[in-house]
């Protein structure tokens, strides 16, 4: 995957007929997001967990032909009751991609009801771009319940069109694309045609540490944790190239430390290793990966800590 190892994103391209734009994927925690974003842009790009508030930060996604760059953008789920300010900073993320959107892909799932689902559409209906609502999870529903949903989708009249899918079975989703490009504005390329997100490497890794953070830990575990990778370094060894990467993991108290450590230290060698497989994978080199775990007190209401950690 090339990632951005760069500051120089913008191209200076002045292409024809070319089209670009920014596509906004907005919905609810845990609504298939990540998952739908994946599936357009057809890299494994954004973790993807069961549990909700898996991603954190806006993540942009490049789906790159010779006539047009759709800019996708994986957002946080929308957290209707914030309780700490890093919660307030993903909300804030999500706002920012109201502002810059050429085209809105809202997703609920043919199960999602309630108030912070009306809440959420209320807020995306007052958005003057295309919206297109993506009604996913299709899978776990019957016809009935899905024409149900349509009707009342079209009905509210807020959306330009509505595909019933599932993005995890990649059914339905053929007709998003072609149908997103009709709408896109006569634009040159804002990123170099190779680009596919704007994030760099070694955010990916903390991304795959954190997703891993989330599998096999349980309750408040994984939203206390931060992952920031402190040094990057390409070397040698014995047996070749080896990539030396040392992560700290920030926790919100000490006691949380001694359950990442777990008894014995079983647990973290556990997620040291499932992390350093993912990494190696992702980066095609050998790894060794050092885990260190901080303890920063509350740092999920810390300003200058959230800073730090890019919220
Ligand atoms: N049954 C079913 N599950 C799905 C589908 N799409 C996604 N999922 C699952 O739903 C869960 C959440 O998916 P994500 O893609 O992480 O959802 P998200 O909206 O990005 O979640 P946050 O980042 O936490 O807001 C995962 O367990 C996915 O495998 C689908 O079409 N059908
Ligand atoms: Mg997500």
């Amino acid at each position: 995957m090339r990632c951005n190892n760069t500051d120089s994103t913008i191209a200076v391209t002045t292409q024809q007929e070319h089209k670009a734009g920014f596509v906004n994927i907005l919905g609810n925690p845990n609504v298939g997001k990540s998952t739908l974003m994946n599936v357009l842009v057809g890299e494994h790009m954004s973790i993807i967990n069961r549990k909700p508030q898996t991603t954190r930060h806006r993540i942009l996604g490049i789906v790159n032909t010779d006539d047009f760059q759709i800019i996708f953008s994986d957002t946080p789920g929308r957290i209707h009751d914030p309780q700490y300010e890093m919660q307030v900073a993903m909300n804030r993320f999500i706002r920012s991609s109201y502002q810059d959107a050429d085209v809105v892909l809202f997703i609920t799932t043919a199960l999602e009801k309630g108030e912070a689902l009306e809440a959420h559409v209320e807020e995306v209906s007052k958005l003057d771009v295309p919206k297109y609502l993506i009604l996913n999870k299709c899978d776990l529903v019957d016809k009935e319940r899905i024409d149900t949903l349509v009707s009342h989708y079209t009905d509210l009249g807020t959306f330009q069109q509505i595909f019933p899918i599932s993005a995890m079975h990649k059914r339905g989703i053929g007709e998003i694309l072609p149908s997103i490009v009709k709408n896109l504005p006569d634009h040159p390329p804002f990123y170099p045609k190779d680009q596919l997100t704007d994030r760099p490497e070694r955010f990916f890794i903390t991304e795959f540490i954190r997703d891993n953070i989330l599998d096999l830990y349980h309750q408040e575990i994984p939203y206390s944790c931060e992952v920031v990778v402190e040094d990057f370094k390409i070397g040698e060894s014995r047996q070749g190239e080896i990539t030396r990467i040392r992560a700290v993991i920030y926790v919100n108290r000490k006691s949380q430390k001694s359950i990442l450590i777990g008894k014995g230290g079983e647990a973290i060698k556990r997620l040291g290793t499932r992390s350093r497989k993912d990494i190696e994978s992702f980066l095609q080199t050998r790894v060794f990966l050092d885990l260190n775990i901080k303890v920063r007190e509350n740092w999920r209401d810390d300003e200058a800590s959230l800073k730090r950690f890019g919220y």
